[in-house]
């Protein structure tokens, strides 16, 4: 019975790894064990139900692009690590999550590790392949790997690098894992190639982004690259080449997001002219610098939300489940006591009316016909006694259960996030049990010491802001950067231009 549960030791790993490389981050964890703790004694939570994993911990910050445009060799670049093969043929048909490790080497991991981590955006988009690959289990490693690297850069994030985005070859369940990851993703980056501006391929990815991108509200998070702008120095024309592409994307009805043109200093042909050079490299490291920072703020950003989340939660817990579990004991109460007492009023009535209008009173004397001759024995009475009480709590009994399905499924009703109706019955079973008495003013599981502890969890979280603060803002001088503009969305006016 006491046996450790999956999910506390999936909460263990978790800590674990945030330990390494989010200790603040690590401390919120046990907010939400307290949390599912409470949740678990008011029968709100199974035992491998968790607020932890309803959250996810990273960032995800995906990459996607066009067939060689340098998706792999940006990643290798932001690491600062040789991690991904680059190539100009297609060199990775997988997509990769690229995740921290303090290990000294690099891990590659199939695809059905993923499973089992932890980290759930992940585990999302493994299920998703499953959604696509009709339950071939094996076939997520067919889409997927999973690349632990102990770049510094990759704290408290999760990059994805992806297969090219290309025309015909792409089979649908590769287009559908790439819609899964935008729609995940906090950041996604979309890489294109100055060498072939206005491809047929691009097209394709345009016209799959746009159909990805219209009408949400994130649509923000996209970053559209041009890369490779060092194969444009040969004809000089660099301006007018990253002018028409922002040209095609406006046309293909991208809307939201920011446009920078680069190269990889790695990659790259030498540039002869060292005045052009010079200018590209500028324009280069403007790009660089505003997309790092971009995505450095989105793990600020998360950090931030996460403890949000927690005192959400708090609230949550406190202000929704709690009011609905005690409605639902009045309710129950009320539809259990009400049916009892005009039944208990209309026997009693019944039964003083009849006896009286028969003439059974004698004054304050009761004479029952038959009941003299009785078998009166030792035990009569009380047996009569009993059987009185037995059968008043059996009804009582049966009463009380039908009161209780039926309050169920009336406040079900009334729920409109069906995901949530399970918890809620088992909730709400859990006050009905037969041992629990129907005056109870506080749900079952619910004490003092809870709400104690719930202060305590916002109390933490304040604490916890303050930690972060700590963290991001760097009190000698960089105030600019300090944690409330690091949360609003700020862009760079240096080197990009926002379409439309
Ligand atoms: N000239 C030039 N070549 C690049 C640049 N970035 C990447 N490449 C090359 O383009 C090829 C494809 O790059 P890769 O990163 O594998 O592209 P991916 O398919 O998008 O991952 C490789 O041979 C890279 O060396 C760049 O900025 N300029
Ligand atoms: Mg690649």
């Amino acid at each position: 019975m006491f046996a450790k549960s999956e999910m506390s030791s999936r909460l263990k790993d978790l800590e674990k790894h945030l330990k390494r490389e989010h200790p603040v981050l690590s401390e919120v964890v046990q907010g939400f064990r307290v949390l599912d703790t409470v949740c678990r004694r008011m029968g709100y939570f199974h035992r491998e139900e968790s607020y932890a994993t309803r959250t996810s911990w990273w960032p995800l910050i995906s990459i996607l692009g066009l067939y060689s445009s340098g998706k792999s060799s940006f990643i290798n670049h932001f690491l600062n690590y040789r991690l991904q093969a680059t190539g100009n043929q297609a060199v990775d048909e997988k997509f990769t999550v690229i995740c921290y490790t303090n290990e000294k080497d690099v891990r590659v991991l199939p695809g059905l590790a993923l499973d089992a981590d932890p980290r759930f955006p992940v585990f999302k988009i493994s299920q998703a392949i499953e959604e696509v690959a009709a339950g071939e289990g094996e076939r997520v490693d067919a889409y997927l790997q999973l690349k632990t690297c102990p770049s510094d850069r990759l704290r408290s994030k999760i990059l994805i690098d992806s297969p090219g985005f290309d025309a015909d070859a792409q089979r649908t369940s590769t287009l559908k894992i790439t819609d899964h990851i935008i729609d995940i993703s906090d950041l996604v980056l979309v890489f294109f190639d100055a060498r072939h501006p206005e491809s047929g391929s691009m097209r394709d990815t345009l016209e799959h982004l746009v159909k990805r991108t219209l009408n949400r509200r994130d649509s923000n998070k996209f970053i559209y690259i041009l890369n490779q702008i060092d194969a444009t120095a040969r004809e000089d024309n660099t301006d007018e080449v990253f002018a028409s592409w922002q040209r095609a994307l406006a046309q293909s009805g991208l809307t939201a997001g920011t446009c920078h043109a680069l190269f990889l200093p790695e990659a790259a042909i030498p540039i002869e002219d060292p005045g052009l050079r010079a200018r590209l490299e500028s324009k280069r490291d403007a790009s660089l610098k505003d997309i790092f920072r971009r995505i450095e703020q989105v793990g600020v950003e998360r950090a931030y939300r996460i403890v949000g989340i927690l005192e959400q939660t708090v609230k949550t817990v406190d202000q929704e489940i709690r009011p609905l579990l005690g409605r639902f004991i009045r309710n129950w109460r009320r539809r259990v006591l009400l049916p009892e007492t005009i039944i208990a009023a209309i026997g009693l009535a019944a039964f003083f009316g009849l006896t009286i209008w028969a003439g059974y009173w004698e004054g304050w004397r009761l004479n029952l016909p038959l009941w003299d001759r009785l078998p009166w024995g030792h035990y009569t009475r009380p047996g009569l006694v009993a059987l009185l009480i037995l059968g008043a709590g059996y009804l009582h009994f049966r009463l009380r259960n039908w009161a209780a399905r039926r309050t169920i499924a009336g406040m079900l009703k009334k729920i409109d996030n069906t995901d949530l109706h399970p918890n809620y019955t088992r909730a709400f079973q859990r006050n009905s049990r037969w041992y629990r008495s129907l005056f109870f003013k506080q749900p079952a599981g619910w004490n003092k010491r809870t709400g104690q502890k719930l202060a305590q969890i916002l109390d933490d979280a304040n604490g916890y802001i303050q930690k972060l603060n700590d963290m991001y803002t760097n009190p000698s001088g960089r105030a600019q950067e300090a944690a409330p503009t690091v949360l609003s969305d700020t862009r760079s006016a240096e080197g990009n231009t926002d379409i439309g």
